[in-house]
């Protein structure tokens, strides 16, 4: 048996092959089970499912949408215990909704994607996996999400730090903070939720500011169980008030999309905040943003400023020149001995695929064919790489309403792309790239007009200042703009019959087993 032959033995077929078990994962699965089609295998990373809801396990993680609109429309939970969601309960629901719909036999666990290569003859992709499993996939569902990869700082001397150090999204439970003099650079959505926690454990806790976020009150309460059993014993009171939530969500759009001006009344919402969390005026001064509100994340706390007014809490809002080997170095010369650094540093969203990892038609690598800023149709779909369905891909986060919303949205399409691809015959789909520029032109244009394009400096943007992940508008645009899926908007495919030319591939297959 040749080396080819071998290979080709040891690949497993599959319908559709998904990348991450997070809630995109888990919605495909579902949907594609609800739609008759059995035949798929779900790859993750991690050694347990739930994607950021499983590896975010930071002191305080929690949600910032509130829980009944952050769950599947299909699947409520009566059960919140909270407003406002916290990982654990978040991850049990995933884990609630795996057991329930029976996709545990389709998850691959500690099993990631070494490299994914479209194969012209089988209209298919070629999978080989961290762990050197192979598969051909008709289709392919990168379902990572935007937040994956956690992003460190570039910073002068980062190697040459002797005490511990971690990423929020890699929390190291076993590194007991009590007493520690610990460094926390960074003050985004993480940061804000796991400093008020760690504060009153550690010796010292330096928080490194670069940019002042706005932050608002958090309207967290418990739910009672009057509230619990109401929504168990009548389904469609929840429903009501998921969709006043929704709705209540989506009015946002219209200060972030629509009329960036209005933003100021939330600056006033985030003044009042930061007036009753902290008292002295030098240090309210510190903590102020100069950019308009909504521009960055808007982030919710109510516990944040009071954790920055504890005697054993500094702000330090200089730069960081460098870091040594006990300590941090600010660009004052202030030189401050730390015995462990948290980065709440954020993650690489506008490049949310390594390089080398997904190789579309001719060889073409997505990391080249989005040098200059990733984009796709609808998020969804990018031409070069047929039979490839993005969730949560370009453009299509959200600073206003629930994610989840665009994942049901999303999977709605890939469902009906899949059921126009066996009705019309064909084994390949792939958008036009008249259209897709045509629509990211339309895009583009749109959030010139936005908050986010208010001047300041976000993970929503790329290097070039190139807002590629948010969506402009309101989500209920996007539900329309992906209720149907357009056949003529993409070039259908068949592939070779004859075998000669379907046994060619094996070299391929081998050059995806040599890069795992
Ligand atoms: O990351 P971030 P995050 N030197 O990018 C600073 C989601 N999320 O993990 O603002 C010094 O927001 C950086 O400073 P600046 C949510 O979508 C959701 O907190 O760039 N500082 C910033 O302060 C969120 O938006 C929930 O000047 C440096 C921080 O690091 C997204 O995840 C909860 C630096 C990064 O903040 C990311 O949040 C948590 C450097 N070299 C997260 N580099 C929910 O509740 C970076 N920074 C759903």
């Amino acid at each position: 048996m040749t080396h080819a032959t071998a290979a080709a033995a040891a690949t497993t077929e599959v319908d559709v092959l998904i990348v991450g078990s997070g809630f995109g994962g888990i919605c495909t699965s579902i949907k594609l089970k609800q739609a008759g089609i059995d035949n798929f295998v779900v790859l993750e990373q991690d050694k347990d499912i739930g994607g950021t809801w499983y590896a975010n396990t930071y002191p305080g993680c929690a949600c910032d949408v509130q829980s009944h609109l952050y769950s599947f429309s299909f699947e409520p939970n009566p059960n919140w215990t909270h407003m406002f969601a916290r990982q654990r309960e978040i991850w049990n629901y995933q884990r609630h909704c795996v057991d329930k719909y029976g996709l545990r036999p389709h998850i691959r666990l500690s099993c990631g994607v070494a490299q994914a290569v479209w194969n012209e003859q089988r209209c298919a992709w070629l999978v080989v996996t961290t762990t050197g499993e192979a598969y051909q996939a008709r289709t392919l569902v990168a379902a990572m999400g935007p937040l994956s990869r956690p992003a460190l700082p570039n910073i002068r001397g980062f190697d040459k730090f002797r005490g511990k150090t971690f990423h929020s999204a890699r929390w190291d439970h076993d590194y007991d903070l009590d007493g520690k003099r610990v460094a926390v650079i960074g003050t985004g959505a993480s940061a804000i939720q796991f400093v008020p926690e760690i504060a009153p454990r550690v010796g010292r806790l330096s928080l490194f500011q670069r940019t002042a976020p706005w932050v608002v009150p958090r309207p967290d309460r418990r739910i009672s169980r009057i509230e619990r059993s109401t929504f168990r014993r009548f389904p469609l009171v929840q429903r009501i008030y998921r969709n006043l939530l929704y709705w209540r969500l989506e009015a946002r759009a219209i200060v972030f999309t629509q009329l960036p001006r209005l933003a100021r009344a939330v600056e006033w919402l985030g003044r009042y905040n930061l007036k009753r969390g902290i008292p002295d005026p030098e240090l309210r001064q510190r903590l102020t943003p100069d950019f308009p509100a909504g521009c960055k994340r808007l982030l919710l706390s109510d516990n944040y400023y009071p954790a920055l007014t504890r005697r054993n809490v500094d702000l330090i809002t200089n730069g960081i020149s460098e870091i040594t080997a006990d300590a941090i170095v600010c660009e004052d010369g202030r030189t401050i001995e730390v015995d462990a650094i948290i980065y709440g540093t954020g993650f690489n969203a506008t490049a949310p695929v390594p390089a080398n990892m997904i190789i579309g038609r001719e060889g073409l690598d997505l990391t080249d064919r989005w040098q200059h800023g990733a984009e796709a149709f609808l998020g969804i779909s990018v031409s070069g790489f047929p039979n490839l369905y993005f969730l949560m891909g370009p453009n299509t986060g959200l600073g206003h309403n629930s994610v989840l919303f665009m994942i049901e949205t999303q999977v709605h399409y890939l469902i009906e792309a899949l059921r126009t691809m066996q009705d019309g015959g064909f084994d390949s789909l792939e958008i036009r790239r008249d259209v897709e520029l045509e629509f990211n032109r339309k895009i583009q244009q749109r959030l010139s007009h936005t908050v986010w394009a208010s001047g300041c400096k976000s993970w929503y943007l790329d290097a070039n200042g190139r807002n590629t992940t948010l969506w402009p508008g309101f989500t209920v645009s996007y539900w329309a703009a992906t209720r149907r899926f357009r056949l003529a908007s993409y070039v259908g495919g068949t592939a070779p019959r004859e075998p000669e030319r379907i046994a060619a591939t094996g070299d391929e297959r081998d050059s995806a087993r040599e890069a795992a």
